[in-house]
């Protein structure tokens, strides 16, 4: 049985989520039309993490006995100054999910919901993850500068990046 709160605030995390799915898609497209391919490969794979983000939710809020309604999701920007612009961008959004991460388990705590506090602790430790990884790549950045080179450099080691195991969206 899951809580009224927990349910709506659960509803809400898996629309954050899709929305950071659709965020990094678009930063993809962006980046395709630029013919950074390799920062192209690296966000759409962020985008379809981000969509098993939202499917873990989906499936947990349902285990629970809960209902998901899906809401709008909202559009997101489409252009962006330069590629430290945008991974700026992905930093700041990962910081704003953290908070929404840390406002979940403070709401478990408060309701008592200890099942729902053990399953937020797989997004504690994948946001820590998550803002590592961003800060990793706006380092490269902010030293590579404008040298064309560098972002080429950058852009085919972007390329390299691997689909994740499905296993993130778990029905556990
Ligand atoms: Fe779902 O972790 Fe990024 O936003």
């Amino acid at each position: 049985m899951l809580n009224a709160n927990l349910e709506k605030a659960l509803n809400k995390q898996i629309n954050e989520e899709f929305y950071s799915s659709y965020l990094y898609l678009s930063m993809s497209a962006w980046f395709e039309s630029k013919s950074l391919l390799g920062f192209a490969n690296w966000m759409k794979l962020q985008s379809k993490e981000e969509y098993l983000h939202a499917e873990k939710f989906y499936n947990y809020v349902f285990t629970k006995g809960g209902q998901v309604t899906l809401a709008p999701i909202a559009q997101p920007k489409t252009e962006w100054k330069s590629v430290l612009d945008a991974f700026e961008n992905t930093l700041d959004h990962e910081r704003h999910i953290t908070k929404c991460i840390n406002d979940l388990v403070d709401l478990s705590l408060a309701e008592k919901d200890h099942a729902t506090g053990a399953f937020l602790q797989w997004f504690v430790n994948e946001q820590v993850e998550e803002e590592a990884n961003a800060t990793k790549i706006l380092d490269d950045l902010k030293m590579i500068g404008d040298n064309s080179y560098g972002i080429f450099m950058l852009d085919r080691e972007m390329g390299t990046r691997k689909p994740e195991t499905e296993a993130v969206a778990g029905k556990e």
